[in-house]
């Protein structure tokens, strides 16, 4: 499965657009990975939103994660989880997911990248990769070097998070990055398909680029 395009959804930065809104936009632009994520909201809602997204997904064929509620993703029946530091510990959630369901981990050192890496996580994400106003508590950006770093030593996928737009993506993939993981470049655009699509033909152009 292709991580190349993972839209975060994030509705107050989407101005009030739901998380299904965003997703459904999202998908029909070529996001290869959705990531529901919210901090504020009820259980009730976010656990209503994850099944509307795994319905949508499904039919795209696309992955679907839930940000740090595994609950909601069992129940939802999405792909993975993505937990960050000071989430449930990787290696006592795969106690209870099933084989094969994915677990991303947020990292903001290379040691926590290569403790990630030895725990079995099954993709990484850095973060933030750039200075983000997205993210309340994200600190400074570890810049690319740091994220060339872990990918010479890390042998899973490596997602980049953080500041990344249409203007610096072609640097983040160049860094060695599987995907990059989006939230305000995409879900605050007005047109949040043609903003997808726009990054979605750039990631490719790029990765194409790389190949030849
Ligand atoms: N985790 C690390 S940075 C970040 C998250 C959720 C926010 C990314 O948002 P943006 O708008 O793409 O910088
Ligand atoms: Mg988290």
């Amino acid at each position: 499965m292709a991580y190349d395009l993972y839209v975060v959804t994030d509705e107050p930065l989407s101005g009030g657009r739901s998380h299904v809104e965003i997703a459904d936009c999202a998908l029909q632009g070529g996001a290869d990975v959705i990531q529901l994520r919210d901090k504020q909201r009820s259980s009730r809602y976010i656990t209503e939103s994850a099944i509307a997204i795994r319905e949508l997904t499904k039919k795209a064929g696309k992955l679907f994660i839930v940000n740090d509620r595994l609950d909601i993703a069992l129940i939802a029946g999405a792909d993975g989880v993505h937990l960050g530091q000071e989430d449930i510990p990787l290696l006592l959630a795969r106690r209870i997911t099933p084989r094969g369901f994915i677990i991303g981990i947020s990292v903001g050192s290379l040691e926590e990248a290569l403790i990630a890496f030895r725990e079995g996580a099954d993709y990484i994400a850095l973060s933030p990769v750039f200075q983000t106003g997205s993210k309340s508590d994200a600190g400074p950006g570890h810049g690319l070097e740091m994220f060339s770093l872990i990918r010479s030593l890390v042998q899973i996928p490596l997602i980049a998070i953080g500041g990344i737009n249409r203007d610096n993506v072609e640097e983040v993939l160049a860094a060695g990055a599987d995907g990059v993981a989006v939230i305000s470049a995409i879900v605050s655009c007005p047109d949040i398909t043609l903003a997808t699509n726009e990054m979605k033909s750039a990631i490719l152009k790029t990765k194409v680029l790389t190949v030849m």
